[in-house]
């Protein structure tokens, strides 16, 4: 039988590259899109694993560039699409909202009027986020499929219009159009100007004496944070279920950022109390101060149970930056 093909655009972000390794275990041919970079050496960093050597093929192109994207997907006919791509920072997508509502939503409406055109076969996976919720939250202090949706950010209005695109068009043209409302997801390929890999190697450095202190924006607001090696296990199962539908990922628990700083700091025998200081150029002109998702309907249905908790997550985190500083 010859090999599935699956196309994943960001394949070369934290979830794309954990994605690759997985699909080329499960016996993927795997297409990876990536955006062209000045440092054409910064475009692989997360792509070293050995398994992606000969099973992984790379073509530039870019979710904006619909000529690009409709070619590629008439000439593969993927199985699969996931699409991973995204302007993916809360706070900078404030400072470049159009580029982001362009690259989040107008970019997903491409892939889908591509899969529509050129190949209603191929199944699809979107990225959708958290974010989408706002600070909408059920009573019971969780958020899941039936709670609001009133984002507070262009890149949360962005993952909204994507996600009610996806659906639209599952329900016009009976396509299998997936989505995963997926939670803080983090791990040693996060860029390191997202919270947890900011704090952790904020706190190495300052461990091995390289700087005095770190400089953090809100530290009451709260996240639901899981590791990205399980959840693209989450994404491989939703594209496999029977149905094309919507999905929760979280873990279920909640922790503030003062909280993360705590055993972030403590772990290296530190007070983050001394050492961390306010900078109000990393506030948001709008927060969302807090996330819990309600996984339980996702692990029981996709039999998904993450293997890290919150704590050996970090944990494998720190030791990154030990290494590597
Ligand atoms: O790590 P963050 O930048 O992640 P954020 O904004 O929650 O977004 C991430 O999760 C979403 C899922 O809900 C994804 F869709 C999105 O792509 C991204 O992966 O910030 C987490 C929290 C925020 O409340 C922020 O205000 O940390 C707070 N924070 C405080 N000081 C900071 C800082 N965040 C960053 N990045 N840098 C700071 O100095």
């Amino acid at each position: 039988m010859s090999k599935k093909t699956a196309l994943i655009t960001g394949v070369s972000g934290q979830d794309g590259s954990y994605l690759a390794e997985l699909l080329i275990e499960e016996g993927y041919k795997v297409i990876g899109l990536l955006r062209r970079q000045s440092v054409a050496e910064n475009q692989t960093t997360r792509l070293l694993a050995p398994s992606l050597e000969s099973n992984l093929e790379l073509i530039y192109s870019d979710l904006l560039d619909e000529t690009s994207i409709f070619k590629i997907v008439d000439q593969y006919k993927p199985d699969e699409i996931y699409n991973l791509a995204a302007m993916s920072h809360v706070r900078i997508s404030f400072d470049v909202p159009s580029f982001t509502i362009k690259t989040n939503s107008i970019g997903v409406l491409n892939l889908l009027e591509a899969i529509r055109n050129f190949s209603p076969k191929s199944k699809f996976y979107q990225a959708s986020s958290s974010e989408m919720f706002g600070n909408s939250v059920d009573e019971d202090g969780s958020q899941r499929l039936t709670t609001p949706m009133n984002p507070v950010s262009p890149y949360g209005c962005s993952k909204l219009m994507a996600y009610k695109l996806n659906s639209h068009y599952r329900n016009a043209y009976n396509l299998h159009l997936t989505s995963g409302i997926l939670f803080n997801h983090e791990s040693p390929r996060r860029g390191s100007n997202f919270i947890t890999n900011k704090v952790v190697k904020g706190a190495v450095l300052i461990k091995k004496g390289v700087e005095k202190n770190l400089y953090l924006g809100n530290l009451d607001s709260k996240r639901d944070w899981g590791h990205s090696y399980d959840y693209v296990r989450a994404i491989y199962k939703i594209m496999q279920y029977k149905t094309a539908r919507d999905w929760i990922v979280a873990t279920g628990s909640t922790r503030s950022v003062r909280e993360l700083c705590d055993y972030v700091f403590n772990k290296l025998e530190m007070n983050y109390e001394e050492k961390v200081k306010f900078d109000p150029k990393f506030l948001r002109s709008e927060e969302l101060k807090y996330l819990r998702g309600d996984p339980s309907e996702t692990k029981e249905l996709l039999n998904w149970q993450p293997v890290y908790t919150f704590e050996s997550m970090i944990d494998e985190m720190i030791d990154h930056w030990y290494s590597e500083i």
